[in-house]
């Protein structure tokens, strides 16, 4: 089953929307597989951005990323990599569309709420980054055939 890596930024934290968006993965059949409340270092936030070393807003994007507890999470679903994606809305919330996380809850792009892998390689890569092999639960045989 695909799987995908999402986190609840700093600032979604603060605003007390951990439930509301785990809330919304859990009615749409997703299922959570790992979760955590945690501080994000330098060090892992350079390598899970490592992508954006070279723009101007790296700097900003690390700062923000450690300066304070994210809720890190592993969802699996039928095709949860992409469907996430349009759940969560385009990156600057100022054009998401209502209905989305970005889109009903965030204002500017640094502060936009959620981040979720965009694509089946960052998804392994950032899963690994931020989850060993015991932190993931595999439940799923129980609830499968009341949503496939
Ligand atoms: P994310 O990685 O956080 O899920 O967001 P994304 O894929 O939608 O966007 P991405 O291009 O990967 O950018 C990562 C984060 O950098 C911040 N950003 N700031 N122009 C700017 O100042 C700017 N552009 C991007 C955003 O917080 C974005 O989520
Ligand atoms: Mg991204």
């Amino acid at each position: 089953m695909e799987k995908t890596f999402l986190m609840v930024k700093p600032d979604g934290v603060q605003r007390q929307l951990v439930g509301e968006i785990i809330s919304r993965f859990e009615r749409k059949g997703f299922q959570l597989v790992g979760g955590k409340l945690m501080n994000v270092s330098s060090e892992l936030a350079g390598e899970h951005y490592a992508e954006h070393k070279e723009r101007p807003f790296f700097n900003d994007l690390v700062e923000f990323i450690t300066s304070g507890p994210v809720f890190a999470m592993v969802w699996q679903g039928e095709n949860v990599i992409s469907t996430s994606r349009k759940m969560m809305g385009v990156t600057n919330p100022k054009e998401a569309t209502p209905g989305t996380i970005r889109g009903d809850f965030g204002l500017t792009v640094r502060k936009n709420i959620i981040h979720g892998s965009d694509s089946p390689e960052s998804a392994v890569r950032e899963i690994g980054l931020f989850f060993s092999e015991q932190e993931l639960q595999d439940y799923s045989k129980l609830i499968n055939r009341w949503i496939y």
